[in-house]
């Protein structure tokens, strides 16, 4: 299931393209209006018309520069969320587009709201607090195919982005996000369910929003992982850590890659980690995810896999 950007793609294109007109077309006004004024009579003996004129030019030029760049990367968001939903559904699985909620612009990183198993699903408690609200509409859509659904509950915080499953045991990472108390519940849920689970702390990785912000279990005993947590990694006992990938700084974002199936989804951009998983007979998909990066989300964030 992925869930979709904001309102539909249409919609929101147009609703853009119109705020875009019409944000350039009140600066063209107001840069009329300034002009006229700073063309006026002179204030105490000083002509107000060369330094002005100077400094219009430059701020309102910014601000349709700017306007034009937030039109073109919305633009962008909406082609790689499609091309991200056609890669999925390549890949064999059939995908739930949900009705976005403007009340969350967050919402299109619909990962962090829940843990879904083969056994049951836990609804998360996102850490940030204008995410909280997010988990209602999850619960409302997953209730169709969980009857078991466990939920994490105050004072616990958890974003599913800071969990990564390996065959049967759950990495929780310790984050910004995810705090000690939503780890301790979630691994009681998950115990009950028949899984094992341990803790990982990326607190002092600033780098890492999330736990997979830096890690991504790619079955088989093989890991992608920030060259950080690859120590770490490597000396976890109860998981299957045969071959790693490490990410190198330059490189950690592609970590954040997604097995579906027979295939790997890469973020593109990062040819060293699609050469490593190719050199491993990987099938690699490779999906731009600029826009997503740019609002700390990867691969992995934008859909619940089940
Ligand atoms: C946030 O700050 O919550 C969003 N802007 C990004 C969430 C990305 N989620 C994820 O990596 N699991």
């Amino acid at each position: 299931m992925a869930k979709k950007k904001r309102r539909h793609g249409d919609d929101l294109r147009g609703a853009s393209r119109l705020a875009i007109d019409a944000t350039k077309g009140v600066t063209d006004v107001v840069e009329a209006m300034h002009r006229t004024i700073a063309s006026g009579p002179d204030i105490l003996g000083r002509p107000l018309e060369g330094p002005v004129r100077v400094l219009t030019g430059l701020v309102y030029g910014s601000v349709r520069g700017v306007t034009k760049l937030v039109g073109g990367s919305l633009d962008r968001a909406l082609e790689q969320h499609a091309a991200y939903v056609r890669a999925l559904r390549g890949c064999g699985l059939n995908v739930t587009c949900l009705q976005a909620d403007d009340a969350y612009p967050d919402g299109t990183f619909v990962e962090d709201t829940a843990i879904v198993t083969e056994r049951g699903a836990i609804l998360a408690r996102p850490g940030a607090p204008s995410r909280e609200g997010e988990v209602g509409g999850i619960l409302e859509y997953l209730r169709s195919f969980y009857a078991d659904l466990a939920r994490i509950e105050a004072p616990g915080t958890l974003d599913g982005g800071d969990v990564c499953a390996a065959d049967g045991h759950f990495l929780i990472g310790i984050s910004a996000r995810t705090n000690e108390h939503g780890a301790d519940q979630l691994a009681r849920h998950l115990d009950r369910l028949g899984y094992t689970s341990s803790t990982l702390d990326i607190r002092a990785n600033p780098a890492l929003l999330h736990l997979k912000s830096g890690i991504a279990y790619l079955g088989d005993g093989l890991w992608a992982a920030d060259g950080a947590i690859v120590g770490t990694l490597r000396s976890r006992a109860g998981i299957d850590v045969r071959d790693v990938i490490p990410a190198s700084p330059a490189e950690a974002y592609g970590a954040n890659c997604v097995r579906v199936n027979d295939s790997i989804l890469v973020a593109a951009g990062y040819p060293r980690m699609s050469a490593a998983l190719e050199a491993r007979d990987c099938r690699v998909v490779r999906l731009e995810m600029s826009e997503f990066r740019k609002m700390d989300g990867g691969l992995s964030c934008l859909s619940l896999r089940f």
